[in-house]
């Protein structure tokens, strides 16, 4: 799965165009959960329609953000084994981060 979204990132643009064929690579309006674990996000890429909820939860052992790199969206602290809800109505490309951990990262798609 992950790798069909990697491929579908790279053609996002021509994807547009496409957008009416149902092969399900079209994004989704079902909610989806990011869960950090082990200094990482278990999902790296998501890709959704605008509006979408997405809980981010943290099933590590210390606090977690999701961070907008460009500061559209901020869950702000997650504690250990708790979660939140948000979602974006803008359309893009967001690449986000743990403020206390920037390695971790990943990158949100919206449509
Ligand atoms: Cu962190």
């Amino acid at each position: 799965m992950n790798a069909k979204w990697t491929i579908t990132a790279l053609v996002g643009g021509a994807l547009l165009l496409g957008a009416c064929s149902d092969d399900g690579d079209s994004a989704s309006s079902d909610p989806v959960t990011v869960t950090a674990v082990d200094f990482q996000y278990d999902t790296r890429e998501i890709r959704v329609a605008a509006g979408t909820e997405i809980t981010f939860t943290n099933a590590d052992e210390t606090l977690h953000t999701m961070t907008d790199k460009g500061g559209s969206f901020n869950t702000d602290d997650v504690a250990v084994d708790e979660a939140t809800t948000f979602s974006v109505s803008e359309p893009g490309t967001y690449n986000y981060f743990c403020v206390y951990h920037p390695a971790m990262s990943g990158e949100l798609i919206i449509e």
